[in-house]
């Protein structure tokens, strides 16, 4: 097998039969496979089923009943199902035109290269199927914003937020790769240095259907943005700083309402936790959570840790003061860093760590991991 054609889908119904006719089309003279994805509640498995008794390349549909990492766990599955070391990911709505498929397969083969980009940047390409003027804008915005934060990696692409791509799955590192997110180009190429070439395309109406891109995947592009520049740690270290925030405006406003500042202080300090953890459940150890203890025994653990720091930094500080040269707020600043970088490994190992039995060698594997999540990635 030469190329496997993987296609994410979720309730594409009205776009199934023309997608494979059009591929079978394109595809002619090439040994290639079509491998849908689908995590759909509508009819699409079936009318997938149907399309491929008679669609004369090998069709193949991988139905997920429980799906895992919306679009992008979906490219991943189709990644390891796939026949063929190279790969191509497109959409099933038809805005990614197959009669692209040779040229991608074209570019490739000439050699050199472990990615061919399917760019609608590139001159010879367009972005008209960008539903609106508000879609356009979040476009290019989004594109500016990410080609900024690499660009070293992203030097020769011009479009990394295309779903439409070739990529020799050799090059990548599939363990590596989070199966979460809209951007799956986006999270292959920042996690690894890949040698990449674009080909324009025209990128069209859909042809059925609704699209399902949301505000939220627009928030969560941000956070993986965020997360794939700067490690999990800079989510963690934003979250920390608004909890400050928030401690101090809640002092303010209860004061203000006659309380006493001491009660101020532990009720702000006190919300400010509980806030905290629950952010930072949601999104910095978000795929952590299915593999560590309940969500009971995970509270129990941060507030504890959050409160006994509250108690043992402050006689710290005065300490500090009172033993030398240095002054009440550099010792304050220092302890919250100190503060801030213990709170963190204490959360990656002991609050997020995996139930016994969940990997092979524990110890090393968790120090592992902290340390890319935390770091990750150095280049720019
Ligand atoms: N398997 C799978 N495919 C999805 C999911 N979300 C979107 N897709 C597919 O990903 C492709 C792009 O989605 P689309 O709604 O067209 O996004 P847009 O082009 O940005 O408006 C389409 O083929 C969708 O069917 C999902 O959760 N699982
Ligand atoms: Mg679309």
């Amino acid at each position: 097998m030469q190329l496997t054609v993987i296609v994410p889908t979720f309730n594409e119904a009205p776009n199934i039969a023309e997608l494979v006719e059009r591929v079978v089309a394109a595809t002619r003279g090439i040994d290639a496979e079509l491998l849908f994805v689908d995590d759909s509640t509508d009819e699409t498995p079936q009318l997938i089923r149907a399309a491929a008794v008679s669609a004369g390349i090998p069709v193949r549909l991988v139905h997920r009943d429980r799906p895992h990492g919306g679009l992008g766990g979906a490219v991943l599955e189709g990644f390891a199902a796939a026949a063929a070391d190279t790969c191509i990911v497109m959409d099933g709505d038809l805005q990614h035109p197959p009669e692209t498929i040779p040229e991608l397969l074209e570019r490739f083969e000439q050699g050199g290269v472990d990615i061919v980009v399917a760019s609608r940047y590139q001159a010879g390409g367009s972005h008209r199927g960008l539903a609106d003027r508000r879609r356009v804008l979040v476009s290019k915005l989004s594109t500016v914003l990410t080609k900024a934060m690499f660009p070293i990696r992203l030097r020769d692409v011009s479009d990394p937020m295309t779903g439409f791509f070739l990529v020799d799955r050799r090059a990548l590192d599939l363990h590596a790769l989070r199966p979460h997110g809209y951007k799956i180009l986006l999270e292959i190429l920042a996690r690894r240095s890949l040698r990449a070439a674009e080909v324009p395309f025209a990128f069209d109406d859909r042809h059925g259907g609704q699209s399902k891109a949301t505000v939220r995947q627009g928030i969560h592009f941000l956070t993986q943005l965020t997360e794939l520049r700067f490690g999990k740690m800079s989510i963690f270290a934003v979250i920390g700083g608004l909890g400050a925030l928030a401690n101090v405006l809640i002092v303010w406003a209860l004061t203000r309402l006659g309380v006493n500042y001491v009660a101020a202080a532990i009720i702000a300090a006190e919300v400010t936790i509980i806030g905290n953890f629950l952010l930072i459940e949601r999104f910095v150890f978000g795929e952590m959570r299915a593999a560590a203890s309940s969500v009971w025994w995970r509270f129990a653990k941060s507030v504890s840790f959050n409160n006994a720091e509250l108690v043992v930094r402050i006689p710290i500080v005065a300490l500090m003061v009172e033993s030398g040269h240095i002054t009440a707020v550099v010792a304050t600043a220092v302890t919250l860093v100190v503060a801030f970088v213990v709170r963190f490994v204490f959360h990656s190992l002991v609050v997020y760590a995996p139930r016994k039995g969940e990997t092979a060698s524990p110890a090393r594997q968790l120090v592992e991991k902290i340390d890319e999540q935390a770091m990750s990635p150095g280049e720019l």
